[in-house]
């Protein structure tokens, strides 16, 4: 095969094979408008927010007192008219649009504000998967959430297209909150973790384990995280949660990094981020063989030793490139660190799309950096007399977008 004739042949299969997305914020489509889409919210996505304050000069609150289409419209004429909007959060708004048919040079809210006014949202929702080419994904289910409490208690009809993982941050980083939740719920927690405290939370780990079909059970935790630690953090996780998942054979997916409300006056656009100390995670993988663990960390200085990590523990899976590393930049750097340190044996994306339509450009921009990344991989293995057979390529791209993942999920340790 020719590098020409290589080249064609990963950027096809890059583009035609299915995505198993393993981290988003949306809601299966029985939650309603839990499920967000259409232009508003693209334009009201914290990303979108955090870079529209940049130029606004009005008071926070101010902002936040608008309803939600003025908010969209200010950040429209912030980032898409007075200003070109190259950052990767405007670019993916237009990729979106684009993709959909509509005409985005024309600058004109309005007529697409009534293009998604006329859709039928179940056929919508095909339509952005189909485009996206992602087959099923992965919603952030919070047993502390109300609104959603309440839908998983009346219980509903699933889709088979979205699973669920069940999200504990409330539980690990506040629980005294939480804990009194657990007890109005009928768990009978006290403020010390006591044996039979333990085994209540375990209780309630396993109700929403299988209530949701939950695939992981998921933590995003600050920079300063220690592990082992007297913390109630640290605890839960040792005594409570690393239990659970493997008496369930969950992973616990870990996020490092994020530094929550650095800036509260931006609400849900003011989380930072910070370096973590990955020894901790280290520390407690190697304590822990028999449990799986899934881990994508927030800090581009983190990615290195995340990776030589992964080389050490098969019980660890590395996934994504999460938020601010998110960006062409950093995935380039990021995947092709990942693959020249541990071949095919990760996911190299997540969309973490809170609004249906980002599903779209999300994977569209990941596709071609992937697909970047794949052809000089292949070309350089072509270099030393290895001829590599189309169905070995489509193969290798079936793990990296799923596969990997599946088989990491099944896999006894
Ligand atoms: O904690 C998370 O799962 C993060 O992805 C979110 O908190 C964050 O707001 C986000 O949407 C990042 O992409
Ligand atoms: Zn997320």
């Amino acid at each position: 095969m020719t590098n020409t004739a290589l080249d064609k042949l990963v950027e096809r299969t890059v583009a035609s094979t299915p995505v198993r997305d393993i981290h988003t914020h949306l809601y299966d489509p029985a939650f309603g408008d839990m499920l967000l889409w259409g232009i508003d919210d693209l334009l009201v996505y914290h990303y979108a927010v955090a870079e529209a304050f940049r130029y606004f000069e009005m008071p926070y609150e101010k902002f936040w007192g608008l309803p939600k289409s003025q908010q969209a419209g200010l950040v429209w004429d912030a980032l898409f008219i007075r200003h070109s909007p190259l950052s990767e959060a405007c670019r993916g708004v237009l990729t979106s649009l684009h993709r959909l048919g509509l005409d985005v040079k024309k600058r004109d809210l309005p007529a697409l504000r009534q293009w998604f006014a006329r859709q039928n949202r179940d056929d919508h929702i095909d339509r952005c998967l189909e485009l996206a080419n992602v087959t099923a994904l992965c919603t952030t289910n919070s047993p502390f959430d109300d609104r959603e409490r309440a839908v998983w208690r009346r219980g509903f009809r699933r889709d088979s297209r979205f699973t669920a993982a069940l999200r504990i941050d409330p539980l690990l980083l506040d629980w005294n909150r939480a804990g009194a939740q657990l007890r109005k719920d009928g768990y009978q927690v006290g403020a010390e973790l006591t044996k039979k405290t333990v085994a209540e939370v375990r209780r309630f780990l396993a109700d929403w384990t299988k209530r949701m079909d939950a695939q992981y059970v998921m933590v995003s935790l600050p920079p300063d995280f220690a592990y082992p630690a007297r913390s109630v953090c640290a605890q839960l996780i040792e005594r409570a949660v690393l239990p659970h998942c493997a008496q369930f054979n969950v992973p616990f997916a870990m996020m490092p990094g994020v530094k929550r409300a650095v800036n509260p006056l931006l609400r849900l656009a003011g989380d930072g981020v910070g370096l973590s100390n990955l020894d901790a995670y280290e520390t407690m993988i190697a304590a822990h063989p028999g449990n799986k663990f899934l881990i994508t960390a927030l800090a581009r200085e983190n990615q290195h030793q995340l990776c030589v990590m992964a080389r050490k523990f098969r019980n660890l899976h590395v996934f994504g490139c999460w938020w601010f590393t998110n960006i062409p930049s950093l995935i380039d750097e990021i995947t092709r660190m990942r693959l020249e340190l541990i071949g095919l044996s990760f996911t190299p994306q997540h969309s973490d799309a809170r609004v249906l339509e980002q599903l779209i450009y999300k994977w569209d921009h990941s596709r071609v950096l992937i697909t970047a990344v794949l052809r000089e991989k292949y070309r350089a293995l072509a270099a030393t007399g290895w001829q590599i057979e189309p169905a070995e390529i489509q193969r290798d791209v079936r793990a990296l977008f799923g596969g990997a993942f599946e088989t990491f999920l099944e896999k006894s340790l």
